[in-house]
């Protein structure tokens, strides 16, 4: 049985430059079935990492003779470059089973699967012990019913199995398979974050998330629970990527850093590892997070923790309240000051495009963003990702202009606001990236700052241009 994992070429979000990332998804789903299915052949397809374009995908698809092609789309955006790689692998390689799976074709199964004939099956949430369980059966037609967790055409109709419980203890699944892509390990970079060069990996601590934004795909992904791997297992990986791969850079993929002693736990693990000193770590956290943890942040500064993006979204109570956030424009004037006095650079995530937006209270969110002075800021558009409140919410109520799914990167305008038509929320995303980053004393401080991290920011913006990319959407 030969199993061919496709990463698509995927186009980069421009917005943090040039980049390669490892594909996550695939790598962890690869390393599960090489531990657990018996004389299982794996190969992995990572197009962007060998520059492979649509032709040659082709021919790597006839010369592999796959059994099974799986690929994945990591984020909505992505779901046309899935369909094609599948459609390509049947065209191809016809008796080939093509699968899909991650949080977009998990929502979207039903849809996925009229839509896209070249999808035999989608696996819904947790891929592990179903794509095994479908490797194992050699997805004979009459095994499909007990499989938990697929999604599948029969009889003319389209048969959504039970979900499948979620794995307990995260702890119990292998290391990321980064040895099954070895060769090309030493090309993933980030070069804004990790430096020229520099090969970074991503590793994951946790699963989901307890808080339920109403934007967010995540915490429903992972049926509204926050698993956690252990500190020490953690630390073990990180130190994996550094020591055996030579990453300088390792991307904590956590939504939900938590707080309590975890956070603690975690630096404790990591220092023990003694790490080289030019191994660095990041993570996305909340801002009362963050608050909690601030006895602890210069524990994990010292671990090598130099980088947080902080989920700020609004400076509107209102608009956090709809939003379901939890927390307030204080807690992230508090949490940004608290990662800048642990010499941490601050990310703040910032969201217009709700509703109520107008062109006013949309400047005063610029004008907190100003006063807020994070290292860096990202605007983004509130997308109605499939799966999310935002989505029902906006598909009920005839709100969604735009459904071409590739544009669903939070940079496009997807949706208008009571009084911004779409190209009004376009334009106010460019104004946005105008005020923080066309400020020329800001600009000057960046570009000068005793912050090698930000001094690379603000290079980037200028150097690559962003304010006009983001001008060109419209
Ligand atoms: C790291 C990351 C990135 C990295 C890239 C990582 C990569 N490998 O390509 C960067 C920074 C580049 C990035 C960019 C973007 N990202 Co991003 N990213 C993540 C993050 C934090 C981790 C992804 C990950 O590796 N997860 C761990 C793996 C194991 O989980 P998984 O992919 O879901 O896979 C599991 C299952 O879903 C399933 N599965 C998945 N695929 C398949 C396929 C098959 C065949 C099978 C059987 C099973 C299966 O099995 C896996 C194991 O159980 C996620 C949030 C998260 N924690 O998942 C957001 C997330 C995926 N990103 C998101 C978004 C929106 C984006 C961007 C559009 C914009 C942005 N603001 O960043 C761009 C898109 C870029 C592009 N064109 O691809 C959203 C996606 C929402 C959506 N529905 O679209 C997420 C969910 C964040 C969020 N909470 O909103 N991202
Ligand atoms: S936005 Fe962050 S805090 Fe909110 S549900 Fe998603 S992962 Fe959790």
């Amino acid at each position: 049985m030969k199993v061919l994992f496709i990463e698509p070429p995927k186009d980069i979000w421009f917005i943090m430059g040039e980049y390669l990332p490892p594909p996550y998804g695939i790598i962890q789903l690869a390393a599960y079935l090489e531990r657990e299915v018996k004389g299982v052949q794996l190969e992995i397809l990572d197009c962007n990492a060998e520059k492979v374009d649509w032709k040659r995908m082709e021919k790597r698809i006839a010369s592999s003779k796959p059994d099974i092609v799986a690929s994945s789309s990591l984020a909505t955006c992505n779901t046309y470059a899935v369909a094609k790689t599948l459609e390509t692998a049947k065209r191809v390689s016809p008796n080939a089973l093509t699968l899909a799976g991650g949080q977009h074709f998990t929502v979207t199964a039903q849809q996925s699967l009229e839509s896209y004939p070249e999808i035999d099956l989608v696996v819904r949430g947790e891929g592990e012990e179903t794509l095994k369980e479908i490797v194992e059966q050699s997805a004979q037609k009459e095994a499909l019913p007990g499989i938990k967790g697929i999604s599948y055409r029969q009889s003319g109709g389209i048969i959504h199995n039970p979900s499948r419980p979620l794995i307990e203890d995260l702890d119990t699944l292998p290391f990321p398979g980064y040895h099954l892509v070895e060769d090309l390990v030493q090309k993933y970079h980030f070069p804004i974050m990790a430096g020229e060069k520099a090969p970074y990996a991503l590793i994951e601590g946790s699963r989901g998330c307890s808080h339920e934004c109403t934007f967010c795909t995540q915490w429903r992904h992972w049926h509204g629970r926050w698993r956690v791997k252990s500190p020490k297992r953690i630390a073990d990986e990180m130190a994996y990527c550094v020591e055996k791969f030579g990453s300088k850079l390792v991307w904590l993929t956590d939504d939900n850093f938590g707080s309590g002693t975890r956070p603690g736990e975690i630096a404790e693990e990591i220092v023990k590892h003694g790490l080289p000193g030019d191994a660095r770590w990041f993570v996305q956290a909340r801002c009362d997070d963050i608050i909690r943890n601030k006895e602890t942040l210069p524990k994990l500064r010292i671990s090598g923790l130099n980088w947080v993006l902080l989920g700020v979204e609004n400076s509107n109570p209102s608009a956090l309240e709809g939003f379901k956030k939890g927390t307030t424009p204080q807690d992230a004037k508090t949490a940004v000051r608290l990662l800048k006095e642990n010499n941490i650079f601050a990310q703040a995530m910032l969201i217009i495009g709700q509703r109520r937006d107008t062109h006013e209270t949309i400047k005063q969110l610029r004008e907190f963003a100003n006063e807020l002075d994070p290292d860096l800021v990202m605007f983004s558009l509130l997308t109605p990702f499939p799966g999310t409140e935002t989505f029902s919410e906006a598909e009920r109520n005839g709100w969604i202009e735009d459904h071409n799914w590739s544009r669903y990167d939070m940079i496009h305008a997807i949706m208008p606001t009571e009084t911004l038509s779409l190209q009004e929320v376009q334009e106010e995303l460019y104004r946005c990236y105008r005020s923080f980053y066309g400020s020329w004393t800001r600009r000057l401080r960046g570009i000068f700052s005793t912050n090698p991290l930000k001094r690379k920011v603000f290079w980037h913006m200028a150097q690559a241009s962003v304010l006009g990319q983001i001008k060109s959407l419209f």
